[in-house]
């Protein structure tokens, strides 16, 4: 019997995750599921095993012991006895960290995390109402949370009760993605049953106040195939800009329309202002509904307030969101260095929302931000050790700005703990008779050219060197493009084919074609050159005028007070002059690659932004004064 089992069960898997492996997302081009994606990369590995060895670990602390937030599920499941501690979206952490946990055993199997995770599905059943609702918050308490008047469920558009049922989807997902198992799935979808028995054309208004249900929604539909999860997504994003807000966490404050993004109807959209991750997630689910209905006005709005976002409102860091006042975007050009808010979920959200432009639309535009966004931005919001977090991402500090490790509002934290064990599947992107290579990191991956099943294996040691080896291994002898990204940093570089030099054939400046039949072992060197550059920002930035940022291939540097004792930051002028020498770190940043400058009669040195408070707190710049 159990050798049967021993069998039968690997194939059921296999099955399950074939299907999956195919399953439509509704977009032109796909991604390649997680899971046929093999990492060995000496920059992207380590940040793998410290998501596993580290973030994970001290997540489960942080829910199970240190707050009340697992304990608020087992309170409402009957198991426990108590009353509701902590804040409304609090659920919502539970729910990202199950999200990388799915992940993360969907990369490495995990008998005493899915037991954990099948413990906290059970109270998440068990707390369910009869009716699919299941917010603890809600089910637990009747009394005033210090956000406003508690007048019970649904009452307040404010009071993120989908946003936290979105989060539950997304981890339901992954969970059934990575075990198969679909108690979770059925969870979620009660919930999802429940919102659309509530609301909807004929029934009541709801104008969503934290955006991210839309996207969930649209996934929920890409795995049942049920399309009245993707009609409800679409409604819900309709139900913006027409004056349906209520609430009174909503109505304490005066500016909520433009905050939570609902002045104006969604396909109206020409700027990108309000709460930047409630942006960056309504972006994201807009163009999922673009890929799956083909909505033309959704993209004509996506694609005007791309262009704002990122010429006017982005940092070089990829980071979105400058105003600390309503965690917000400000007006353009508003790019404030010590200032700067940049919450770490908003350039999660970049990620999220320049994938999916990419994904609909194959231009590699997209692919240059995501990666100038995931670099930096992302990057920094984590600690090396994987276990400390930044919320806000100035670009200069004082010394006072440092990562924490502790679950106030969560929120940056666990978007870390499910954001990064995702990487691999934004290396490639697949359409009919196509390869996109869109990130350079060392992995072997499955996946299918048409029919034929390649496996694409890269060797390299980016960021820190441009060399890319990328063997293409089909199954068969295929005919397809390989789209090789050429990054928008690069002004040169050299592409060879089994040792011949190869030339663009299509007038793609951010995408270079090989069109060809391929075959077991072509070769392909990709060398981009990674020269030290010293960037400017738009001459309407005001705090960057005549100053200048070091960039590195996709890495932009800064300079830390605990490198450079007694310089004062502000005093250091660098010019085009300076030589710098690249130098590998030692102890906490070993892997990393610093500079090191003669500039201003002093030896300065230079650490990646993304590494920054990693040692000794102190003061920081990106942007440094300049002179020809
Ligand atoms: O409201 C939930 C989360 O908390 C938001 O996404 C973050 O910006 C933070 O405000
Ligand atoms: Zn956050």
């Amino acid at each position: 019997m159990n050798s049967i089992k021993k069998i039968i069960v690997p194939l059921v898997m296999l099955l399950i995750w074939s299907f999956l492996a195919t399953a439509q997302t509704g977009y032109k081009l796909q991604q390649v599921p997680l899971q046929n994606c093999t990492i060995d990369d000496a920059f992207w590995l380590p940040r793998l095993q410290k998501h596993s060895n580290a973030t994970i670990p001290a997540a489960i602390v942080q829910l199970r012991d240190s707050t009340a937030r697992i304990q608020n599920f087992e309170i409402a499941a009957g198991e426990k006895q108590g009353k509701f501690k902590g804040l409304v979206w609090d659920d919502s952490d539970v729910y990202k960290v199950m999200e990388g946990i799915a992940y993360s055993i969907m990369l490495k199997p995990d008998p005493g995390l899915e037991k954990l995770m099948d413990y906290w599905i059970d109270m998440m059943a068990k707390a369910q109402q009869p009716d699919g609702y299941l917010v603890t918050f809600f089910i637990l308490s009747k009394e005033d949370d210090g956000l406003g008047k508690n007048l019970g469920r649904w009452s307040d558009i404010g009071r993120h009760e989908m946003y936290d049922g979105g989060h539950m989807i997304e981890a339901a997902i992954a969970y059934y993605k990575a075990t198969g198992k679909i108690k979770f799935l059925e969870v979620a979808g009660r919930f999802a049953d429940h919102w659309i028995a509530m609301f909807g054309p004929g029934k009541r208004h709801w104008a969503e106040g934290h955006q991210e249900p839309e996207l969930a929604l649209v996934k929920l539909y890409n795995v049942t195939n049920e399309k009245k999860y993707l009609d409800f997504a679409n409604w819900l994003l309709e139900e913006r800009g027409h004056g349906y807000e209520f609430g009174p966490m909503w109505e304490a404050n005066p500016r909520a329309n433009i905050d939570i993004l609902s002045d104006i109807p969604v396909k109206d959209i020409v700027e990108a202002k309000g709460h930047a991750v409630r942006a960056m997630y309504m972006y994201s689910g807009m163009a999922d509904i673009v890929a799956n209905t083909g909505d033309s006005t959704y993209l004509k709005a996506l694609n005007t307030v791309w262009d704002d976002v990122v010429n006017k409102k982005m940092y070089i860091t990829g980071g979105v969101g400058s105003m600390r006042d309503g965690e917000a975007f400000g007006p353009a050009y508003y790019l404030p260095n010590k200032a700067a808010y940049c919450e770490t979920c908003s350039s999660v959200g970049m990620v999220l929302w320049n994938s999916r432009m990419n994904l609909l639309s194959g231009n590699g535009k997209y692919a240059n931000v995501l990666e100038r966004s995931l670099y930096n931005a992302v990057l920094a919001g984590q600690s090396l050790s994987g276990d400390k977090f930044f919320y806000t991402n100035p670009l200069e500090a004082e010394g006072k700005t440092h990562r924490g490790g502790e679950y106030g509002i969560a929120c940056c934290p666990t978007n870390m703990a499910r954001f990064i064990p995702q990487i691999g599947q934004y290396i490639y992107m697949t359409g009919a008779n196509e390869l996109f290579v869109n990130l350079y990191v060392g992995s072997k991956t499955k996946t299918n050219i048409g029919n034929t099943e390649v496996t694409v294996s890269q060797k390299t040691n980016y960021p820190w060197s441009g060399k890319v080896m990328l063997q293409i291994d089909p199954g068969s002898p295929v005919n397809a493009t390989v789209k090789l990204r050429i990054p928008d940093w690069c002004k040169k570089y050299t592409v060879k084919l089994n040792g011949k030099n190869v030339h663009q054939q299509s007038p793609d400046k951010d995408y270079l074609s090989i069109k060809r039949q391929w075959n077991k072992g072509d070769m392909i060197t990709l060398d981009l050159e990674m020269p030290v550059q010293l960037v400017a920002a738009d001459p309407r930035v005001k705090d960057n005028v005549g100053k200048r940022a070091i960039q590195v291939g996709p890495i932009v540097y800064c300079a830390e007070e605990v490198d450079n004792p007694g310089i004062d930051l502000n005093n250091i002028t660098i010019s085009d002059k300076n030589k710098f020498k690249t130098v590998a770190c030692e102890g906490v940043l070993e892997g990393i690659k610093k500079l090191t400058t003669m500039a201003s009669g002093n030896n300065v040195v230079f650490v990646p932004y993304f590494a920054w408070e990693n040692r000794k707190s102190g003061k920081m710049q990106v942007w440094m004064n300049y002179s020809k």
